[in-house]
Formats: C-alpha cells, structure tokens, sequence
C-alpha cells in the first residue's frame, strides 16, 4: 500500500525589509490556507521566512541586527501561524533566524523546524554548510554575511518521523552538498524539506550566474535519486531590496524528477502528491546502501576538508 503525502511548497515573493513580522505571518498563513484548500497535510515556506534575507548588509548596530531573530518560536508573533496549522490540522517547515542566551553567551542560528498537524514541533535543524564571508568585501553590490551572523549547526542531520514517514530537513547552501542528502540516506530518509534564499550575482562569474537556475534543480535532483528521497525545495524569489534571487521552487521525487514547479517569482504554492514509498524500489536495487557502498573507500570525505592534489 502506497502511503501519499500531499505536500506543498510555499515559495515566496520578496519581503521588504520594512514589512513587519504580523505581516509576513498573514502571507505565510494565506499560503497555508491554499495548501490546505488543495488537501495537502504539509506545507514547505522557505529559509529566513520571516524577514527580509538581512545578510545581504553590514549590520554594526547590534539591537538591530538581533531585531531579525526569533529568542523564541513560537513567539506572539508567529504563534498564528502555530494556532491556525492546528485549526486546519497541516504541519509545516519553517526557516528562521534563532537566537539564544547561553549563560549570557548570544548564539545565532539558521534554523528550521518541522510542526506537526498538532501545531507541535517535532524537529529542529541548523544550517551546517553557511556559505559567504563573515568580513564585508568590498565593491560587491550586496553582501553575504551569512558566516558573520551564524554559526554553524551543531545538531547534524537528524531526521524525524511524522507525517507518516522518515522527514529531514536542510537549509540553502545544504542542497549543494552530496553529503548533505548522504548523511540523511543512511538513516532512510524519505522526505527532505529544505528553503533557499539564492541572489543572482553571488559568484561574481557572470557564465556561472547564468546556470543559478541549472544549479539549483542539479543539485535537488541529484541528491534525491541518488538517497531514493523526496526533496521539496522553496524559495524566497525575486527582487527584494534590490538584490534579485532566484525562484523555481519544486518539488522532486526519488526518480530525481521535478513532478511541480513554481513558475512566478512572487507568493505562489505548487503541491504534489507524494508517495512515500517510491524511494522503495530504489533502495532495494541500485540504491540498496548495505549492497553496494564501500565505506572503507571512503575515509577521505570525512578526514579532508580542501581537496589537496597528488604530488607532481
Ligand atoms: N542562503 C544561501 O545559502 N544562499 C546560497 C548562495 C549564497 C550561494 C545558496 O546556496 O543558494
């Protein structure tokens, strides 16, 4: 028996960076509402959902900078968006900036979670590969201060079971990295529900800026045929504050196929069904991990970071 998981992935439209939490709270609750009204039980909004993608500039002033994370979640802002996922009975992935108050140590995070039907979070995760600079660079149009403002995750790649299946999550830049998707097959991973902030231009190669779109589907694709998973992948699009990012959120199956894909750059839900037991037959044959991998070749991808070439 098949078990179907009608899922949603919530793209977004830019967030000017004086639009107020409560108002970003009503967008992503009209989006939930949508995805309901279609039937789905799982709604996927994007990383750093509920402001504007701030580490595209030097913040010195220190309350401003905190005034774009969350101490706690939920908060009284986002506690609508809890409350009405539990009216409507759908879960829901939800990208923030986290900060905590460690004995008196500030620790900031890029952070998702996972809530369930209940309005009940049953998973946290913490972006782990943070791409950019943490020193302004000078002559680029916009910043990306990303290693400036968190640290890395320290939870792994946990995954979590609900919604009747093996859930995990990650953040952006994570979907770039094999071992990202690896680290989640290998505990049987079936769904991966990840949100992305991607500026046109980072790179500064123009040939590369083109291929921002290529990149982003090549490596989701890739990741989810080669762990038997669904990947869901939602953006935070267009222009916003100047800075343009890209969109094409979608959804993918374990055959490493887009089944939906946004076509705007504004606000829009895409949903598919997903079985979640078609990553099966892929895990049984040429996915079947125990079968086929060899760890002991593999010993460099966890004792290397740079790659250092043979001697000439
Ligand atoms: N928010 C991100 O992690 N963005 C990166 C960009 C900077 C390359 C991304 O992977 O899309």
């Amino acid at each position: 028996m098949s078990r179907y998981l009608l899922t949603a992935s919530a793209q977004m439209g830019p967030i000017a960076k004086s639009e107020t939490r409560a108002d970003t709270v009503k967008r992503l609750i009209e989006m939930m509402r949508e995805a309901k009204g279609r039937g789905c039980e799982l709604v996927v909004f994007t990383e750093l959902a509920l402001t504007t993608f701030f580490p595209r500039w030097m913040i010195e002033d220190e309350a401003e900078l905190d005034s774009y994370y969350e101490t706690e979640m939920p908060s009284a802002a986002t506690m609508p968006l809890f409350d009405e996922a539990k009216k409507l009975g759908i879960g829901f992935y939800l990208g923030y900036a986290e900060l905590t108050n460690e004995n008196g140590v500030k620790r900031r995070f890029n952070t998702s979670i996972l809530v369930d039907k209940t309005g009940t979070i049953i998973g946290k995760y913490r972006k782990v590969h943070l791409p950019g600079h943490s020193e302004p660079q000078p002559g680029r149009d916009f910043q990306h201060l990303e290693k400036r403002y968190f640290e890395p995750g320290d939870l792994g790649f946990p995954v979590f079971r609900g919604f009747d299946g093996i859930m995990g999550m990650a953040i952006c830049n994570d979907r770039r990295w094999p071992e990202t998707y690896r680290v989640m097959g290998l505990q049987a991973v079936e769904m991966v529900m990840l949100g992305y902030n991607t500026p046109f231009g980072h790179v500064g190669a123009q040939a590369m800026d083109s291929l921002t779109l290529f990149h982003n589907h090549l490596s989701m694709q890739a990741g989810a045929y080669q762990n038997a998973t669904w990947v869901v992948g939602t953006a935070k699009c267009g222009n916003e504050e100047g800075s343009k990012m890209g969109g094409q959120s979608v959804i993918i199956a374990p055959s490493g196929e887009i089944v939906a894909m946004a076509c705007t750059v504004e606000d829009e839900v895409i949903t598919a069904r997903c079985d979640l037991d078609m990553g099966q037959t892929y895990r049984e044959t040429i996915f079947d991990f125990a079968a086929h991998r060899r760890p002991e070749h593999y010993g460099l991808i966890v004792d290397r970071t740079g790659a250092i070439p043979p001697p000439v």
